[in-house]
């Protein structure tokens, strides 16, 4: 049976020497508990380094940590110091860790630094290539090891491997500074699913993708060295039972079980009606925004100053990197700044910010999640930010206002929170207001959403969705590459139409027929269209159909006077010359009830989109909407139409600047099939811009001239760049 292998920098088990004695403890955070049902699964393991420098460990040590590793399922990477401080605090907390978080001007490329990062990336190669049989699965996880997928795959081609970020993907403009943004990205490609927190992240990878190395992109997929990997966004979520339940059971502690920071905390509480705490939790980090968030606390005390006495901010940084410069830095900064505005603002009852430097144990994080009345998460970028999620989950008395930043991944899904801007004071300083003065219904009315969403999406979902598009991803079959329809090419098919007996046109319009105009309504038809169709249709053995994803209404106003077939909304309708209209496939409309409000949500969030409805469909059409604006939203989208379309009776078409949701029977290969079916033709053209057209080319007999306009991803022959090329080419095939 195939195993799946987890391939981490660390392993989810803390290992120390204490007295000489092994002390091993599970770990209990996000991704170890994500993964515990991948990772317990039959013959599964995990692989990562273990906490333990090699040199500090004698030989019989080394022996009893493999040992207790190998009870916990886990496999060590040997390294060394040399390795932890180039590898590690080196390339991928100097260069990799500031680059992706746009953190520039702390970014150091070092050529030592890299050289070991690919060494260490080796390792971990040699140690994953060691553990792993043929058609394994492998799920890299995040920055310490983009190159790692590659030198699985040049090893085995027969792993499926999965790779996931936890951190932001920077724009091309960022990530093209890097010298070794090449090798780097080709690392990355090793893998058959790359999995990003959020949309945007997925979509700056891509670009940087097809713009450093050139390679074919389309839409969520790369077409690399005969294999279509995936990129995808699979938000990540946490263990929300074990947060909302420790909030339950921490309703009835005994008074003399408190913690002393509890009993700190309701001192506090008692003493003043008003009072009220707001939490700051990270890691202490450049990227969390820690010194503004304690400056716009000031800067919130200073505008509304009936506050003063009355709100403490309870500020806790667990130390993190500690011998890397920019981290030392931030602390100092820290501590001079707390200690400022402690110094400026306090009173003798009151002190503004209470500021801890250390890691806490879960039942004390707990006590501090549950007895803050607001939560400032405001990192100035942050891949998804988990502490966002964890304070909801413990809101178990519908009180609680999340302040969150628009930098952080988990802004993408938790709309409900007071959004703002790290770097805007004034609008922090308003939020917190707001939340100090929220309505309880109105608190209630948004943790509702929140905790809906969060705990729906937890981090098993997150593993599961993750590993069941990875397998998806690994049985994609790459199709064929078109080639571009030359001048002599053309010339071979004019002759075969001249020397045909039946002869048979399908046509799609949108995008091929007539070009693209901002508002669908507008693309009527030309004379020199109808001139050249009627042209071609005065020889009698050579038949048009025009195949579109029209309704039928417009469709009949245009052509309906023409003796062509005719076929619409994407192969629901078909009229035969001289027929009558008949349906292709019935289907029930009743599902647009569930699918129109999810399109009228984001037509509302999407300035230029609008929706269209139609017989056998609803249409999504953002052709008016901003460009990067429009990418973002119709992948969200995409992802949302995709989780609700559970059965297999409804699927969405990625048209040119459109989404369409209809029912999965409809489709033009379908209609094209049974125009072919009355007929035998000997000589079939088939053309067409979009998925929907795919459809047609992959029905036809391979025997026919099939063309893609646009040089994208086909199951067309050919293709030709642009549909301004459509009625020449048209043209010199008949001879018209
Ligand atoms: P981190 O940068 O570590 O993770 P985050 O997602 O917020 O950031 O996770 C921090 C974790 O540490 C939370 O589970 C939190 O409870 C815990 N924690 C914080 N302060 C603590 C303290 N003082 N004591 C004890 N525990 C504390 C990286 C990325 C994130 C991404 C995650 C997961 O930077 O953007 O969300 O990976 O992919």
């Amino acid at each position: 049976m195939n195993k799946t292998v987890i391939v981490s920098n660390r392993l989810p088990v803390d290992l120390k020497y204490i007295e000489n004695t092994l002390v091993v403890k599970s770990s209990t955070g996000g991704l170890a508990t994500g993964m515990k049902s991948v990772h317990s699964e039959g013959n599964g393991i995990w692989v990562g380094w273990s906490g333990l420098a090699e040199e500090n460990m004698n030989d019989a040590q080394k022996v009893e940590v493999d040992n207790a590793l190998a009870v916990e399922k886990c496999v060590q990477v040997p390294l060394t110091n040399s390795d932890i401080d180039n590898y590690y605090y080196g390339f991928s907390n100097t260069a990799l860790w500031p680059l992706f978080h746009y953190f520039q001007a702390y970014t150091e490329f070092e050529s030592s630094h890299w050289q070991s990062y690919v060494e260490v990336n080796q390792k971990f190669a040699d140690v994953v290539l060691q553990q792993v049989n043929d058609g394994d699965t492998v799920w890299v996880h995040d920055y310490q090891l983009l190159m790692l997928p590659e030198m699985l795959r040049k090893k085995n081609p027969t792993l499926t491997i999965g790779f996931f970020l936890h951190i932001p993907y920077p724009s091309y403009e960022l990530f093209r500074t890097c010298p070794w943004r090449n090798e780097l990205l080709q690392g990355m490609l090793g893998a058959d699913l790359i999995g990003f927190h959020t949309y945007d992240y997925a979509r700056h990878f891509i670009s940087s993708v097809s713009r450093i190395k050139g390679i074919e992109v389309n839409f969520n997929e790369i077409s690399y060295e005969n294999r279509i990997i995936k990129v995808d966004s699979f938000p990540m979520g946490i263990d929300y039972d074990r947060y909302h339940n420790a909030a339950l059971e921490h309703e009835k502690y005994p008074e003399d079980s408190k913690s002393e920071l509890m009993k700190s905390i309701d001192f506090h509480n008692k003493s003043n009606d008003e009072s009220k705490l707001i939490l700051s939790i990270d890691r202490m980090d450049y990227t969390k925004g820690i010194p503004n968030r304690v400056k716009s606390f000031e800067y919130f005390l200073n505008k509304y100053p009936e506050y003063k006495g009355k709100v403490r901010l309870v500020m806790l940084a667990v130390p993190s990197r500690e011998n890397v410069a920019q981290y030392q830095l931030l602390k100092r900064e820290t501590d001079e700044l707390v200690g400022r505005i402690n110094g400026d603002l306090s009173t003798i009852s009151w002190t503004p910010i209470w500021y801890f430097y250390r890691s806490l144990p879960f039942d004390e994080l707990i006590d501090l999640y549950v007895a803050s009345d607001v939560a400032m998460v405001t990192p100035v970028r942050d891949g998804m930010n988990l502490v966002a999620k964890e304070y909801i989950a413990t809101r178990t008395k519908d009180t609680g206002v999340l302040i969150l930043s628009e930098m952080a991944g988990a802004a993408k899904e938790m709309h409900e929170a007071l959004i703002v801007n790290p770097n805007n004071f004034d609008q922090i300083a308003d939020s917190l207001k707001e939340a100090l003065e929220m309505p309880a219904l109105e608190q209630k009315t948004r943790l509702d959403a929140l905790q809906k969403r969060i705990s729906r999406y937890d981090v098993e979902r997150w593993a599961g969705e993750f590993l069941k598009s990875l397998k998806a991803a690994k049985d994609t079959v790459p199709v064929q590459v078109a080639q571009k329809l030359t001048p002599s090419k053309i010339k071979d098919i004019a002759t075969n139409y001249k020397l045909a007996k039946r002869k048979l046109f399908l046509l799609d319009y949108d995008g091929t027929l007539a070009g693209f105009k901002n508002n669908p309504s507008d693309a009527i038809p030309t004379q020199e269209l109808y001139d050249l169709l009627d042209k071609i249709n005065e020889d009698d053995s050579t038949e048009i159909a025009i195949i579109s994803g029209r309704d039928r209404k417009t469709l009949e106003s245009w052509f309906g006077h023409k003796s062509y077939t005719l076929v619409t909304d994407h192969g629901a309708w078909l009229r035969k010359v001289g027929g009558e209209w008949g349906v292709l496939d019935q289907m029930k409309s009743n599902w647009k009830e569930n699918i129109r409000p999810v399109l009228e949500a984001f037509t509302d969030s999407t300035p230029g989109a609008l929706i269209e409805e139609k017989e056998y469909s609803l249409a999504w059409h953002y052709r008016k909407s901003d460009n990067d604006m429009a990418a973002l939203r119709t992948m969200e989208l995409k992802h949302v139409l995709k989780s609700l379309l559970i059965n297999n009776t409804l699927s969405v078409l990625d048209g040119n600047k459109v989404l369409e949701v209809k029912n999965s029977n409809i489709n033009k290969g379908r209609a094209a099939t049974r125009i072919l079916a009355d007929t035998n033709y000997d000589f079939i053209f088939a053309i067409g811009d979009d998925w929907t057209d795919e459809y047609m080319f992959e029905e036809v007999p391979d025997s026919a001239y099939t063309v893609k306009v646009g040089n994208i991803k086909t199951a067309a022959h050919y293709y030709i760049n642009y549909s301004t090329e459509v009625l020449p080419l048209l043209r010199d095939v008949t001879g018209s």
